[in-house]
């Protein structure tokens, strides 16, 4: 299915995106898109296409795998996908199903995208408000992601958004948070510098509902004095949103900052074991050669990766779809 904002998230609304995708509209606007990301995945795309071209497209012999193992490596796919991948791979090329540098690339591109795969993968907003937290370190791209968010939901599902500042450590970060305010045409609840994240948390959820607001997503501090002040922090962040509305926070994205590698994937780990992660985002993709570690992240992490970062524009943010991040990553076209 092809992985659109329409996909992402589950409405009330009929399904209408399968038609939108048929439709010449849809498929041209869908080749953007994937131009798009090929482009600004071109860091990874460089450093691993010319290897792969190098060696699945001339002749196999015993230095191919070991070759093809070391560039899925480097792009940080990650020892444990990687050995399986290439291990599946070769068994059917010496078994004699795969024979041109073209299947043999296409079966790669369909055997990692298989690794990343999470059933899920998708983000509920039927609940009214769904209330969206976002947590993960100091510039990983929290406020930035929740900005990019936010212009999608209204712009590309009509869905009226509201956002809490609750990280207070710093005013700038309520300021930064004002400007995506902004942009993206929503509203938004702060409170002063050094106030309590909980009462800014709560009192989001409070207009949200009041106003009858459908989605509300609440940035937190990526940094307190301690590492476990911060864990008590956003602890104390989802107690009080939960008792202003049952069953929130229904979505709790961690981001995660694929610049930082197997660095990034250790904080992360932290996050997700004590903070009731259900979804990564993936950020700033454009700015590394190593963006294969958003096929291993899931595997790695156990968690699906929802969105991804891939540059510091508006549209920079997209779905997160398996088979064409690892196609943008690995084909010729
Ligand atoms: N190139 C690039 N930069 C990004 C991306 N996401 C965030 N950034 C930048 O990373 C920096 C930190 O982001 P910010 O949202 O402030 O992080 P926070 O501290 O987690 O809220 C900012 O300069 C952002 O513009 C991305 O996908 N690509
Ligand atoms: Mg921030």
């Amino acid at each position: 299915m092809p992985r659109d904002w329409a996909d992402l998230f589950i409405t009330d609304e009929p399904d209408g995106s399968a038609g939108e995708s048929q439709s010449g509209e849809g498929k041209e606007r869908r080749r953007g898109l994937l131009r798009r990301l090929r482009e600004n995945l071109s860091k990874t795309r460089q450093a691993l296409g010319s290897e792969i071209q190098a060696t699945l497209f001339s002749k196999l012999d015993e230095h191919t795998w070991e070759r093809l193992e070391e560039a899925l490596i480097m792009a940080d796919v990650g020892a444990s996908t990687t050995a399986s991948v290439v291990e599946a791979l070769e068994t059917e090329a010496t078994e004699g199903g795969l024979t041109s540098g073209e299947a043999l690339s296409e079966r790669l591109i369909e055997l990692l995208a298989d690794t990343a795969r999470n059933e899920n993968d998708r983000i509920d907003i039927r609940a009214k408000p769904t209330v969206i937290l976002v947590v993960g370190v100091n510039g990983t791209g929290k406020t930035t992601t929740i900005g990019k968010l936010a212009w999608h939901l209204r712009n590309e599902l009509g869905v009226s958004v509201l956002l809490g500042a609750a990280d207070t450590f710093r005013a700038a970060a309520t300021e930064q948070l004002e400007g995506w305010a902004q942009r993206a045409g929503c509203e938004i609840v702060t409170g002063p510098e050094g106030s309590d994240p909980g009462s800014v948390a709560f009192e989001a959820v409070t207009q949200a509902r009041s106003k009858e607001i459908d989605v509300v997503i609440v940035d937190t501090a990526g940094r307190l004095h301690t590492q476990d002040d911060l864990m008590g922090e956003l602890a104390k962040v989802r107690r009080v949103i939960a008792r202003q509305l049952e069953g929130a926070p229904h979505e709790t994205l961690l981001t995660v900052d694929a610049t930082t590698g197997q660095n990034g994937l250790r904080q992360a780990q932290m996050f997700a074991d004590s903070a009731g992660v259900s979804g990564i985002v993936l950020t700033k993709l454009d700015g590394t050669a190593r963006g294969g570690i958003a096929l291993a992240i899931a595997r790695e992490l156990g968690l699906p990766v929802k969105l991804v970062g891939i540059g510091e524009q508006l549209e920079d943010l997209r779905p997160f779809d398996p088979d064409d991040f690892a196609r943008a990553l690995i084909a010729e076209r």
